[in-house]
């Protein structure tokens, strides 16, 4: 059994696909609904919907791998409140956007096998119970503490079995560094301006900082350690090249700053800002878009409560 603990958009995509029998949502410890299973339609990528009944774990059930799918700021949370009871050789995926989570799970919990994932997948819930896989891609694992090294293969293989393309990554988070930089240069940008992923690209307020950015960039990774493909004119290609490709999506930060929900800013470019800090790097750029973001949406969600 696979188990999955955060029954959102990207838990509700790997509930869909995994074979049915094999997979069940981790109830919250405070759970007191008496249904035994979750149930929503499922459009698949090919536009066909079917409806998907997903079991809870029952109490004493022990799964043999658990996907973490809440948001960057529920992780360590969520995972300490039911973590204890499963097997302390049960390996973790964490599927997390941004940094710093990644490492929080691996530094509270370093005997366990925890790994992280980074997933071009893309799924949203249009309406509360209706999932839709927006988009396909790749998804790569790889270990975040020393006991999850020969857990690899296997949990590549058993992720396998959703017909996904997944693959093992031994560097997993140079791997979550390139999604880093992409989201650090798209998603405040969205939210702030409230437009489409292509349209940051003309706006003044991207033209005016991205290259500043770049280097706020650069140097934090070269300095850090990442130093593969770190110069600030590639990594401003790189960003521009998926605004590009992803035109006209909106970005999962614009999506919860609309909806009133936390962004996970302080895991893109609030991360870059206390890594700076760390090193003695200054982040101006980084610094603005944090606390514009968190300024956004805290006004959205005074206003969503009333
Ligand atoms: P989501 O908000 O739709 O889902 C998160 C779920 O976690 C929610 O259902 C929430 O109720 C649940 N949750 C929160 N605290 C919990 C707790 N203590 N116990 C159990 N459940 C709890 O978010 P999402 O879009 O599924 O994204 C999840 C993570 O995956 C984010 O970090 C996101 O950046 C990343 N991600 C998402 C996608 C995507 O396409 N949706 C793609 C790549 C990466
Ligand atoms: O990952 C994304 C996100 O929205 O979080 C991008 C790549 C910007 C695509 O929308």
């Amino acid at each position: 059994m696979i188990a999955i603990l955060g029954a959102g958009s990207l838990g509700r995509l790997w509930a869909a696909l995994l074979p049915a029998g094999r997979v069940a949502f981790i109830p919250r410890p405070d759970n007191k609904a008496s249904a035994s299973s979750l149930a929503y339609r499922f459009q698949s990528i090919s536009g066909a919907i079917s409806t998907v009944r997903v079991p809870w774990l029952a109490v004493g059930e022990q799964p043999e791998l658990i996907l973490t799918t809440t948001k960057a700021g529920d992780t360590t949370e969520a995972m300490a409140g039911v973590i204890d009871r499963f097997s302390s050789d049960t390996p973790v995926i964490l599927f997390q956007n941004g940094l710093g989570s990644q490492q929080a799970v691996a530094a509270r919990w370093p005997d366990r096998p925890i790994l992280a994932a980074s997933t071009t997948e893309g799924a949203n819930r249009p309406e509360p119970k209706l999932l839709v896989h927006a988009g396909t891609g790749h998804s790569w694992v790889g270990p975040m503490t020393d006991s999850a090294c020969h857990h690899l293969n296997t949990v590549v293989a058993l992720l396998s079995t959703s017909g996904l393309t997944v693959h093992p990554d031994a560097n997993i988070l140079q791997r979550l560094w390139q999604k880093l930089v992409i989201n650090a240069g798209i998603n405040p940008y969205t939210a702030l301006l409230d437009c489409p992923n292509g349209e940051i690209l003309a706006s003044s307020l991207y033209q005016d900082t991205i290259d500043d950015l770049c280097r706020e960039l650069a140097e934090l990774m070269q300095a850090s350690g990442h130093h593969e493909e770190s110069a600030p004119a590639t990594l401003r290609q790189q960003i521009e090249k998926v605004a590009r490709s992803t035109a006209k999506n909106t970005s999962s930060m614009r999506a919860d700053v609309r909806q009133g929900r936390t962004t996970e800013i302080h895991y893109i470019n609030g991360y870059l800002v206390n890594l700076g800090k760390e090193l003695g790097i200054e982040t101006p750029v980084n610094q603005m878009l944090t606390e514009r973001v968190t300024l956004l949406s805290s006004h959205q969600q005074e206003q969503t409560d009333g």
